[in-house]
């Protein structure tokens, strides 16, 4: 029986979150088209005859100065010396850039225990050779998979060879168990990821959901949720409320209709959008958010 932490690691938009998800087979970990997304780690579990794998997803590994921006690397880099196996995922629709290079001088260090995905073959091979060639300068022994987070290819042959790497040992959760995360967090996530989806520019980065209120009623049958979704400037509420609260109506109805594939009991949503000035420069509040 084998059992390893595996941290994936990429910039932000590589496709991690997208991995995350296709292998526990459920939304673990929200996707969207905005960079930076991820403030997180957030574990998913795939279990097989061979064993257990505990994959952690990271926030986007960006070069930026910004208090915001640190806190995210800083997450990063601890989830990377606490794992056994790196998984690092690189987009192969972009050119790799300073970013990349970056990166993969970083995991010089972890290259004993690394597993290198070249992400979204389904979207073509313009990058494929540069990318190959420059990992190889760097890791001439890389172990290269070319895969797909959304149509699957080289999911299968990917996981047999960090299964391969992984050490002997028991399973850390029960074998039903897809994730570590509470409700609670699953749902604000929800609300986050249908949130950004419905606005743009600024506005993602800008907001974060607080639920503060959680009721099970109904025998177990209903959970009524009470929660903020706060923004930092008062413009921004209003591009979240919409005309006549037409946009708040349908990130709420969309956030249900979701969470209906997700938890046994049915999720009421009752949400309203605040303004907090400046929240990201807050120093405990970035703490509490990004863990
Ligand atoms: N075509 C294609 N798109 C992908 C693939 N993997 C991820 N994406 C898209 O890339 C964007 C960023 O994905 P996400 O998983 O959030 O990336 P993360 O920031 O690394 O977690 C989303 O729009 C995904 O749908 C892939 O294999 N093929
Ligand atoms: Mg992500």
């Amino acid at each position: 029986m084998k059992s390893a932490c595996v941290c994936i690691i990429g910039r932000p938009s590589s496709g991690k979150s997208s991995f995350l998800n296709y292998i526990c087979g459920r939304k673990v970990s929200i996707v969207t088209p905005v960079p930076q997304t991820t403030r997180n780690r957030v574990r998913g579990i795939y279990n097989s005859k061979a064993g257990q794998l505990v994959f952690i997803d990271t926030p986007g590994f960006h070069l930026s100065e910004i208090k915001f921006n640190l806190h995210l690397k800083g997450l990063v880099l601890k989830t990377l010396r606490g794992s056994d196996i790196v998984l690092y995922l690189i987009d192969l629709s972009r050119p790799p850039g300073k970013e990349e290079l970056t990166l993969m001088e970083l995991l010089k260090s972890f290259r004993e225990n690394l597993v290198i995905g070249l992400n979204k073959i389904d979207m073509g091979e313009n990058y494929l050779e540069i990318i190959k060639r420059q990992i190889l300068i760097i890791f001439p022994e890389a172990r290269l998979h070319i895969i797909s987070a959304l149509t699957g290819k080289g999911l299968p042959e990917i996981i047999k060879e960090i299964f391969y790497l992984a050490p002997e040992g028991e399973k850390l959760y029960p074998e039903e168990y897809y994730t570590d995360q509470a409700p609670e967090f699953r749902i604000a996530e929800i609300i986050r990821e249908k949130a950004i989806i419905h606005t743009r520019s600024e506005v993602p980065h800008s907001l974060y959901v607080d639920l503060c209120d959680l009721e099970m009623k109904d025998q177990d049958r209903l959970l009524w949720v009470r929660g903020f979704i706060y923004v930092e400037r008062e413009s921004q509420k209003g591009i979240l409320v919409g005309k006549n609260g037409v946009k708040i109506k349908n990130i709420v109805r969309e956030s249900e209709e979701e969470l209906k594939d997700l938890f046994p009991y049915t999720i009421k949503l009752d949400i309203r959008v605040k303004v907090k000035p400046k929240w990201r420069k807050n120093d405990n509040l970035l703490k509490k958010l990004i863990s």
